[in-house]
């Protein structure tokens, strides 16, 4: 048995401490206390419930990782993490914390949301059938170092040899994805159909500094582009892709034009995962309101960025900065954007949209948005991740088939429960396994106890403690954190 550590500033008991200590230590909630007493903490709309932390114990597993953004459970019994600022791929032990790294990528762009980005494990990596591969996501540069920095994104297929335990012999499958300074979301998912699932965002256009660029979340491609293999549309997509990175013959045809987008219309979707029934589920950063969870299905177009969350004109307007008087200064606030900038409503957008299963969350007109704290007092929850929780035998009965959203802003796990057959959201979703941290990416281990959740090397949080409402100082910058499920024994 390794030495366990703990960390009492964030108000969880010692993992061996036993129930007995836990609730002497958390019986009148301390987190739950701290974060009540903090006055106009930035908090959704809604009031939220919060979990009984004294259900998990946590403990830190290993620090000091360069911005992990996808985590995975290796048939190994090992955790696959990527250091999306260095590059790396690496197999973390999850009970020593001890760490290899099995590949440092050469030619990755990094950047704020650019860099090694998503992972997946072919699901028969180390079952004795050959297809020991390992995909990745990642932003290169399409110029080659030939004149200016040309961000694309690309899929790769590496083959994991044990022997070594390095991934080896690469094989591009997909590149020329567009990529930018912002919003390249970069999640990678394998389908039960034997297909890869992969979240490409809309690069952050129409706001801060990239906003003189139109999105092109809703743009098509034409049958003659997609011939050359000229990905410019597919931004703000969700692409399904053969495992050789061809298009898929049974991808739907939208418009008439059959290519690698699954679905269209989406903003920085950061999160895709599917049910234990094969259903795939989405989150997505929404702009200054309105982060989404949506049930995927082929063709179909989820509204950004004519519509943000439901078709309600409530909050949000399109307001098209690319199509203004260039002389104009950006307003983040839709609704006083000037009048020469073009604006449309939800109402007027003629198209046929998906609305979402749960928007976090919904304001009236006049919210005053970034006025708080900035952005993390916004009313959004800036979800980096999505995860099926099923139902088994010796599990989380609070989260049975519910989805977990990891999120940025409040280093809290959202559980939103789902309706019987997960074509809903049942409710609003509950706050769990505070920290303050800005959580990127959970896995469930196979006990279906223990959640592993990947933390940001730096950035805006909520903080736990204190008066201030927000904070860029986080507890366990680059961690991977564990929580473990105590109750219900
Ligand atoms: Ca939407
Ligand atoms: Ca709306």
């Amino acid at each position: 048995m390794v030495a366990l550590r703990t960390n009492m500033r964030n108000g969880y008991g010692p993992v061996v401490a036993g129930a007995a200590l836990a609730a002497l230590m958390l019986g009148a909630s301390p987190v739950l206390a701290q974060l009540e007493k903090i006055p106009g903490r930035p908090m959704s709309p809604v009031a939220v419930e919060q979990g009984d932390p004294s259900l998990f114990s946590m403990r830190v597993l290993t620090t000091g990782l360069g911005n992990p953004w996808s985590v995975r459970w290796g048939p190994d019994d090992h955790l696959w993490v990527t250091e999306r600022t260095e590059g790396r791929v690496a197999r973390v032990h999850p009970v020593t914390g001890a760490k290899m790294v099995v590949l440092t990528l050469e030619g990755v762009v990094t950047g704020p949301q650019q860099g090694l980005l998503g992972l997946v494990l072919h699901p028969e990596l180390l079952q004795g059938t050959g297809n020991d591969y390992v995909y990745v996501s990642h932003t290169y540069d399409a110029s080659g170092g030939q004149g200016e920095l040309d961000r694309k994104g690309k899929i790769v297929r590496f083959t994991y040899d044990q022997a070594t335990d390095q991934l080896v012999d690469p094989v591009e499958l997909l590149s020329g994805i567009p990529a930018g300074t912002d919003h390249n979301a970069g999640r990678m998912q394998f389908g039960p159909d034997g297909m890869l699932y992969y979240s490409a965002g809309d690069q952050g256009q129409n706001q801060f500094r990239n906003y003189q660029n139109p999105i092109l979340s809703q743009l098509l491609p034409t049958a003659e582009q997609v011939a050359a293999e000229d990905w410019v549309s597919y931004t703000g997509k969700v692409l399904r892709i053969a495992l050789d990175g061809s298009i898929p013959e049974d991808n739907p045809e939208i418009e008439g034009v059959r290519s690698h987008i699954y679905t269209y219309g989406h903003r920085n979707p950061q999160g895709i995962a599917f049910s234990d029934s094969g259903q795939l589920y989405e989150v997505e950063h929404g702009p200054s309101s309105d982060d989404e969870l949506n049930l995927l299905t082929p063709g179909a177009n989820y509204g950004w960025p004519n519509v943000s969350g439901f078709r309600d004109d409530q909050g949000y307007r399109y307001v098209n900065w690319s199509e203004a008087p260039t002389d104009l200064e950006w307003e983040i606030n839709p609704l006083l954007a000037p009048d020469d900038v073009p604006m449309t409503t939800e109402a007027e957008f003629p198209g046929e949209i998906t609305e979402p299963l749960a928007s976090y969350w919904v304001v009236e007109d006049g919210f005053p948005f970034n006025e708080q704290c900035g952005i993390v007092c916004d009313p959004t929850i800036a979800p980096t991740s999505v995860y099926y929780y099923g139902a088994e035998d010796g599990g989380i009965p609070e989260w049975e088939n519910s989805v977990l959203i990891a999120t940025l802003k409040h280093g809290v796990i959202y559980s939103q429960p789902l309706s019987e057959d997960g074509t809903k959201a049942e409710g609003l979703p509950t706050q769990w396994l505070p920290s303050q941290n800005r959580y990127r990416d959970l896995v469930v281990g196979p006990d279906n106890r223990s959640v592993y959740i990947v933390t940001d090397s730096g950035g805006a949080t909520t903080p736990l403690y204190g008066d201030q409402l927000t904070t860029n100082i986080n507890h366990n910058p680059g961690a991977i954190l564990i929580f473990t499920y105590q109750g219900g024994e």
